[in-house]
């Protein structure tokens, strides 16, 4: 199986093995310390704001302090990397049991910067981009330990989406899905 950015839309990129099994590990760890909101079919954390999924924005008062420290090296990494020019500040931890996947969407344009990046723990999962305008398909295999990164038209002239099923048909091999835990960074503007 080899994902490469050209696989994806335009200023996507995918970004394998970008934390370690250990790291992956420890976030997960910490990742279920917290407390799952079910305010959604899937159970999610936010972190540094609270995105109202209703209003579809991040209202006045959704500041929820500083990233904690577990989630600072991780942002170090992305701004060292050149992924961001400054450190995200809003996270969001999704958790996909089997059978469970996010519609497509392009993240709120008023509310965040022109990067995300989207750090796969836990389980492989397809996600798949929709072309707004022109109706194209991609299919990017997520593996663990990986980072997917759109800017550009990755980011806001294609939409994204894992859809809900509980295995993906991955070079003609249905592999089934196990419990896969997502954090998604981004930049509040
Ligand atoms: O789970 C993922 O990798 C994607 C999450 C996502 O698209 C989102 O939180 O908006």
């Amino acid at each position: 199986m080899s994902n490469t950015s050209a696989d994806l839309p335009p200023g996507g990129f995918y970004l394998p093995s970008f934390i370690s099994s250990e790291e992956e590990a420890g976030l997960v760890s910490h990742i279920d310390a917290g407390e799952w909101s079910m305010e959604l079919k899937r159970r999610v954390q936010h972190f540094g704001y609270h995105y109202d999924y209703r209003a579809r924005t991040i209202t006045s008062d959704a500041y929820l302090g500083p990233l904690p420290g577990w989630l600072r090296h991780l942002n170090e990494r992305l701004v060292a990397k050149g992924l961001f020019a400054s450190a995200p500040d809003q996270v969001i931890a999704n958790e996909y049991q089997p059978r469970q996947g996010i519609s497509a969407h392009v993240d709120c344009v008023p509310c965040f910067d022109d990067t995300i990046v989207s750090l796969s723990l836990l389980s492989q999962c397809e996600m798949v981009f929709r072309e707004r305008r022109g109706g194209a398909k991609l299919t990017v295999v997520l593996e663990p330990c990986s980072a997917v990164v759109m800017t550009g038209a990755a980011r806001y002239e294609w939409t994204h989406e894992i859809p809900a099923r509980k295995s993906d048909g991955i070079d003609g091999i249905k592999v089934h899905r196990a419990r896969r835990v997502s954090l998604t960074f981004r930049k509040v503007v």
